[in-house]
C-alpha cells in the first residue's frame, strides 16, 4: 500500500505543548483573579479531558460549588480560555516550545515523497498556526491539505469526529493514510476513524495504554524515513489494533 497522507496529532506529537498550556491556563487563572493553580500532578489528571474549554469545565465540577456559583464560573470559561490561549501562544512565538525530534525532517521527507499532510487537532486553529509559523516559516500552514482543529467538530477526542472531518476533505484512501498521535485518547480517536495509528508517547502520556496502537515508537527521530512508515502499514491492515509492536 503506497502512503497517501501523514495526519498528525498537534499537543504532544509535533510538540511537547502541555507544559506551556499549564502555564498559560495559571497565568489567565491569575488574571481573572481566580485562585487556581494547576499542579503538574493536577494538570496531568485534567489531560483525562480534551479541550482547553472543557478541561475548565471539568475543574469547575471537581470543585463542587453550588449551581449558581457553577453558572457564574462556567459563563467565564469563554474570556478565560481566550487569555490563556493568548498567553500560550506568546509563549510559543517567543521560542519556548520546540518541535519535537524528527518532526521538522518527516514533514520535509513527506513534501518531497508527495505524501500529503493533514492536522487533527483538539487545540485551536490559533495555536496550531502559531506553532507551525514559528518553526517551519510563515507560509508553513500552507504545506498542510486538511488543518482540522479545535471546535470545528461537536465532539473532541476520543470521539473520531475531527479525524473523520479531515479524511472527509482529504482526496486520500482511508487505508493510505497514517495518524500520528501521542495519547490514548488520540490513539482512541484514529482508532475509531479506521487509521492505522503511529503512537509517539509524550512526556505526559507515557504511562497511558497504546496496546490498540499499530505501532508505538519513542519519537519520529527513530523512524528510518516515509519508507520506514509505509513498510509497517503495508504489514499491518489500516484497521486492525493490537499488534502493536513497541519498539524500545
Ligand atoms: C490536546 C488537547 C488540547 C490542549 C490544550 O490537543 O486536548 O485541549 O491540551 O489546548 P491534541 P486548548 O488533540 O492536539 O493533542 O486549550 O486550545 O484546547
Ligand atoms: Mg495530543
Amino acid at each position: 500500500m503506497k502512503l497517501g497522507a501523514l495526519i498528525f496529532d498537534v499537543d504532544g506529537t509535533l510538540a511537547d505543548t502541555e507544559e506551556a498550556h499549564r502555564r498559560a491556563f495559571n497565568e489567565a487563572f491569575l488574571r481573572f483573579g481566580l485562585a487556581w493553580d494547576w499542579s503538574k500532578p493536577t494538570y496531568a489528571l485534567l489531560l483525562a479531558t480534551t479541550g482547553g474549554k472543557e478541561r475548565i469545565e471539568a475543574y469547575i465540577r471537581s470543585l463542587e460549588p453550588s449551581p449558581s456559583e457553577a453558572s457564574a464560573l462556567t459563563a467565564r470559561i469563554p474570556a478565560i480560555h481566550r487569555l490563556k490561549t493568548e498567553c500560550y501562544t506568546r509563549m510559543v512565538i517567543a521560542g519556548d516550545v520546540p518541535l519535537r525530534e524528527g518532526v521538522a525532517r518527516l514533514i520535509e521527507e513527506a513534501a518531497r515523497a508527495e505524501v500529503q499532510l493533514g492536522i487533527a487537532s483538539t487545540t485551536t486553529l490559533q495555536n496550531i498556526e502559531a506553532l507551525l509559523r514559528t518553526h517551519l516559516g510563515s507560509d508553513a500552514m500552507k504545506r498542510f491539505s486538511v488543518v482540522g482543529a479545535g471546535d470545528q467538530v461537536a465532539r473532541k477526542k476520543p470521539h473520531p469526529d475531527i479525524y473523520d472531518f479531515v479524511l472527509s476533505r482529504l482526496n486520500v484512501a482511508r487505508d493510505a493514510c497514517v495518524a500520528i498521535e501521542d495519547s490514548a485518547n488520540g490513539l482512541l480517536a484514529a482508532k475509531a476513524a479506521g487509521l492505522y495509528t503511529l503512537v509517539t508517547p509524550s512526556y505526559w502520556t507515557r504511562t497511558e495504554d497504546f496496546s490498540a496502537a499499530d505501532r508505538v515508537i519513542p519519537s519520529l527521530d527513530s523512524l528510518l524515513g516515509i519508507r520506514d512508515i509505509e513498510r509497517h502499514l503495508r504489514t499491518v491492515p489500516a484497521c486492525a489494533a493490537g499488534q502493536t509492536s513497541r519498539e524500545r
